[in-house]
């Protein structure tokens, strides 16, 4: 049994990335393990064998597989940042966040490799994407600074991995699209500290390594990879 949780994760998968950053805002002492999606350590599916990315595993033996509850379970160990929903945002935080994780992440997926869904060109679900989702975000942006209002959300943090995935696909693109709240959203999330912190990079962990903590100052590793981060796991999710 674990002394502290460990954290099965992956660079740029969008869930781990919402799982660490509410990790990380929770200040959630744990040790991270960097995996290879194409070589999932047995250790990890051993715990969950469904094989995806977040896993966390605590010390009393629970087992968090699903990203949503990952954040939830970190934000009730600390919320300093208010980003649980307050009962009146319950519903909004939810219907956002299940928008994004079922049709517009079915949408990203193909925007991002239209060879693999021949049925319409990339420019079309672009275009899908932005009726669905980017344009009623951008327009949220326009009335307040953040996806729910004033204060940063559970929304905001859930969300933000999968905008900056659909920016990166064509990024000239999206620095002239007609959206600027959003990409002045998403600039202020990439460039903040807590954002930094959790994308550091980290060598793929095997068993019989030493820990790496992500650990609750912001942007410091307790203990330096034992291997060179150019081993960083880069398959695509
Ligand atoms: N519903 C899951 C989805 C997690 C997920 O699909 N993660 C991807 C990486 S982005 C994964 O692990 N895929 C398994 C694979 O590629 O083998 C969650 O929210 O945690």
């Amino acid at each position: 049994m674990p002394q502290q949780p460990i954290l099965y994760s992956f660079r740029r998968c969008p869930y781990a990335i919402r799982a660490r950053l509410a990790l990380k805002c929770a200040q959630v002492p744990l040790e991270l393990r960097e995996v290879a999606l194409r070589h999932k350590p047995e250790a990890m599916l051993a715990i969950s064998p469904k094989g995806t990315v977040p896993v966390l595993q605590l010390p009393g033996g629970q087992i968090i597989d699903e990203s949503l509850d990952i954040m939830n379970w970190a934000l009730q160990q600390a919320d300093p940042q208010g980003c649980l929903p307050r009962s009146d945002d319950h519903q909004a935080t939810h219907d956002l966040i299940a928008r994004n994780d079922g049709p517009f992440k079915v949408l990203l997926d193909c925007y991002k490799y239209p060879e693999r869904h021949p049925g319409h060109t990339r420019a079309n679900y672009r275009n899908q994407a932005i009726e669905l989702c980017i344009h009623d975000l951008n327009q949220r942006l326009i009335q307040a600074p953040c996806l729910l209002g004033d204060k940063l959300s559970l929304a905001d943090m859930a969300i933000v991995p999968f905008i900056r995935q659909f920016a990166q696909v064509d990024a000239d693109w999206f620095a002239g699209a007609p959206f600027p709240a959003l990409r002045i959203w998403l600039n202020q999330w990439v460039e903040s500290p807590l954002f930094h912190a959790v994308m550091a990079k980290h060598p793929v962990w095997q068993a019989g390594d030493g820990p790496i903590h992500l650990i609750a100052k912001l942007g410091v590793s307790a203990a330096q990879p034992k291997r060179p981060a150019t081993q960083a796991a880069d398959s695509s999710p």
